[in-house]
């Protein structure tokens, strides 16, 4: 038992029966004669909310009152899947609403099941800002995050004809997890112009006047921690038009339209999440996205601290804001433009201030994805905070010439504003700048940005500004949640689940490796896992694959840079093969189920030829009476939250072969070997350190390494390239229209045979076809293949994220953590 602030609503399932229902007839207004699962799902998610409403309101006092330095987690997205089961887990009752649903005759799965995915993010970056959330409850951190109420979500993805469609993904007809605050309204300023004059004393002021303004209003998301009473609070701003209303002229003089017009105009400013990822298009409503919740959440961080405290020294000791990538950079200006213009400090005291207070995580090297806005939009939309960039630039490039007086290329390198036409502000310049710690999300991407990207940031403001922290995962969702039975198996050995708090404690799983017992438990739970995806595979393509094959999986966003290009021409090879054995060898073939998912970015052309690519094959392989059962080529529509949550534990090998040096963590690498299944990986991101600890004998390492990446690109260019002969081989049969139009698939080719090879996905074909017979043989072992699965799962403690997030707290944020008493 643990500290609860709150007196539980329910103790036993007849008691959670009784509040499940009178929700249903009293919030919701409906009658139990015919309550189905969806009313069903409300009522327990009612039921479950008022406990931890209490305890949010009680957290929220307590860390007011005790006024320690707080953390702001500032991310565009926050990936936050379904909530209940989390929240039941947190609140502790599970069991009991398990107990009262099959009372009221429904499965908890089902119930489950009924809640739509908050999938207000992409991938990566949005899932882990999620985690964050997590750990940073369970840990009892006192932390907010910040982030926009988009009213959609990323699309959800249909496959038409074996074509990405886009469907809008409106997500918030029940949302019974977030409270509308009323009361908490912040007006937002944009466009209009900068006027300066001087003070009595001399003192030149800037005042911003005119232009439009949008009100953000504050919805407030609960976040439980596990096992502890703190529950944190996630803010979320959605837009709206100033006067509230509409404008009441316009309306009286008939014009009635247009104000309707310039309301919708407002709350288009939260409409939708940008579902690029890694590819930046400077769009002037993107920009408006990230000024209005920098904007916002600025000025609710600056309000609450001058609740309590008078002296603006004391804001860093009180502060800590964190940057998830540079989507929130404009916090930096903000916060100058606060303490200047409106609070009337000088910019030395300022700069300190800011400069204490921002942390700056980078998640990509990609040069396509790093952010630039043009001076001439920056200029228009957001004039002072235009002035604020070029005044910390020229501090910043004084500085610069000072330190490095024979260095005049170095000013043009590092300079805020790149001179192109229209000159750009080149935003993870001034986040790097303006932040005191900047850090990468795994060692090699830490690495690679001090030798890239920010070389000569590290010469200016030397090594100790950038620093590394590896990403984690919550193993509460990704272990519990996903796999609530290997979860109980290893609570059994374990004596407990003090394992999901402590996730280091797995390593005493080693003692069981060879325990027949446990073994079979552990193969019997995969298979079990494998089952049940077996039927969403069935139930969403109406392909039926054998769960005894092997289950080969990618999922993730499709890119190039992730090579799915690479998997699908494998699997292309696997089947010429197959195709030219006799009956006999064919015996010998190790069957497997190759699973794809993941949603292209919708203007990303060559991720959607990728896309249908799978499609094609997985439409000719599938049907070929030569192949039955040794091999399926699958593609899950909608890859999201909450089918990952299915999808991860049921995998004997996942795929993360990124060109290396490109990826710069990977986080579902972690979630797939802590559910027991081994990977096939090239030497990037994460990948190295999961490497290192789980040991080289249980991953399968395949591919050129980062630091070749440069040459070969440079030898492809200069004719020093032979197209891999199995690659071209699979070529031929694409473009003998073997799997349809071949016409469709050209670029896709000939971006490899005549376009440099970008990606080296002919570099690495060979290694990579040879890695994946060692794992048909490797799987054939099964002995062996279990003994290499559990070592690994033992192995995993490291990549919780609640090792990640005391690690920021340490080496960046220094906050403590408030217990409950
Ligand atoms: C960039 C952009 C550019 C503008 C349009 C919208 C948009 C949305 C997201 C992004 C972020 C790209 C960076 C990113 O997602 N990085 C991923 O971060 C993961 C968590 O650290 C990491 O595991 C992945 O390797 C990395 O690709």
């Amino acid at each position: 038992a643990w500290k609860k602030f709150a007196p539980k609503p329910f103790q036993t399932a007849e008691e959670f029966e009784r509040e499940a229902i009178r929700h249903i007839e009293t919030t919701l207004a409906r009658s139990l004669y015919n309550c189905d699962e969806f009313a069903t799902y409300a009522g327990t998610a009612l039921a479950f909310r008022d406990r931890l409403i209490i305890d949010w309101n009680t957290t929220q006092q307590n860390h007011t009152f005790k006024d320690q330095k707080r953390v702001y987690y500032l991310s565009l997205e926050f990936l936050m899947g379904r909530t209940l089961d989390n929240a039941m887990l947190n609140v502790g009752l599970k069991n009991i609403a398990k107990e009262g649903l099959e009372s009221l005759g429904f499965r908890m799965e089902d119930i489950v099941a009924q809640e739509h995915d908050a999938a207000l993010g992409n991938g990566g970056l949005g899932r882990l800002a999620a985690c964050f959330l997590d750990s940073l409850a369970s840990l009892n951190y006192p932390a907010w995050g910040y982030g926009l109420r988009y009213r959609y979500g990323i699309f959800k993805q249909e496959i038409v004809d074996g074509y990405q469609v886009e469907v809008p993904d409106y997500w918030l007809d029940f949302n019974p997890w977030e409270f509308a605050r009323h009361d908490i309204k912040v007006d937002v300023q944009f466009y209009g112009s900068v006027r300066k004059y001087q003070d009595d004393d001399g003192k030149s002021i800037s005042v911003w006047e005119g232009g439009e303004i949008v009100q953000a209003l504050a919805f407030d998301v609960p976040i439980p921690g596990y096992q502890t009473a703190t529950t944190n609070n996630l803010r979320l701003w959605g837009s709206k038009a100033a006067s509230g209303e509409f404008d009441f002229q316009k309306f009286n003089s008939g014009d009635y339209e247009s104000s309707v017009a310039d309301q919708q105009r407002a709350e288009t400013i939260s409409a939708v999440l940008y579902p690029n990822d890694n590819l930046e298009r400077g769009k002037e409503l993107r920009l408006k996205q990230q000024y209005f919740w920098c904007a916002a959440s600025l000025y609710d961080i600056v309000r609450r601290f001058k609740k309590t405290h008078r002296s603006w020294t004391e804001f860093p000791n009180q502060v800590a804001i964190q940057l998830n990538d540079t989507h929130p950079t404009l916090a930096i200006p903000e916060l100058i433009r606060i303490l200047i213009d409106l609070e009337g400090l000088d910019w030395d005291q300022a700069w300190d201030i800011t400069s204490k207070t921002f942390g700056y995580t980078n998640h990509t090297v990609l040069p396509e994805a790093l952010e630039k806005w043009s001076v001439p939009l920056m200029q228009h939309l957001l004039p002072r905070h235009l002035q604020i960039i070029y005044d910390i630039n020229l501090q910043f490039l004084q500085y610069v010439e000072r330190t490095f007086p024979k260095d005049r290329d170095m000013l043009s390198r590092v300079s805020v504003i790149e001179e192109s036409n229209p000159k750009m502000v080149r935003m993870a310049y001034i986040a790097v700048i303006g932040s005191h710690k900047v850090n990468g999300v795994a060692e090699l991407h830490s690495d690679l940005i001090k030798t890239t990207i920010f070389k000569d940031f590290v010469a200016i403001f030397g090594p100790d500004k950038f620093t590394n922290v590896t990403n984690g995962i919550t193993p509460r969702r990704w272990l519990h949640q996903a796999n609530p039975r290997l979860s109980e198996l290893i609570a059994s050995k374990l004596g407990g689940y003090d394992f999901l708090k402590d996730l280091t404690m797995l390593h005493k799983l080693e003692a069981y490796v060879d325990d027949a017992a446990f073994r079979k438990e552990f193969q019997e739970i995969k298979y079990a896992n494998k089952v049940r995806l077996a039927k969403l595979i069935k139930d969403s393509t109406g392909v039926s694959v054998n769960p005894a094959s092997l289950f080969d999986i990618q999922v993730k966003r499709i890119h190039e840079y992730k090579r799915q290009q690479l998997n699908i021409f494998g699997c292309i090879h696997r089947y010429l093969q197959i195709k030219a054995m006799t009956p006999a060898a064919r015996k010998k073939v190790m069957p497997r189920v190759h699973i794809f998912g993941g949603k292209a970015a919708p203007g990303y052309w060559m991720a959607k030829t990728v896309i249908h690519l799978i499609n094609q094959v997985g439409k000719v392989i599938n049907s070929d009476p030569d192949v039955g059962d040794l091999m399926k080529v699958i593609f899950l529509e909608d890859y999201n939250v909450s089918k990952a949550e299915l999808i991860v534990p049921a995998s004997d090998i996942s795929e993360h072969i990124s060109t290396a040096g490109t990826e710069a963590s990977g986080t579902s690498n972690m979630k797939f070997v802590l559910n027991g299944g081994l990977i096939i990986g090239t030497c990037d991101g994460a990948n190295i350190e999961i490497t290192r600890e789980i040991g080289e004998a249980n991953i399968f390492l395949f591919g050129n390494l980062a630091e070749d990446v440069e040459d070969l690109r440079h030898a492809h260019l200069y004719g020093r390239y032979q197209l891999d002969p199995a690659l071209a081989t699979v070529f031929d049969a694409i473009k003998h229209g073997t799997f349809g139009d071949a016409s469709s698939f050209s670029a896709l080719v000939n971006g490899i045979v005549d376009h440099g090879d970008y990606y080296l996905v002919s570099d690495d074909f060979a290694s990579y076809c040879k890695t994946q017979e060692l794992i048909d043989e490797g799987y054939r072992n099964q002995e062996e293949w279990v003994t290499r699965a559990i070592t690994s799962v033992a192995r995993m403690g490291f990549f919780s994220s609640d090792r990640c997030i005391d690690e920021y707290a340490e080496m960046i944020w220094n906050v403590e953590p408030v217990v409950p008493e």
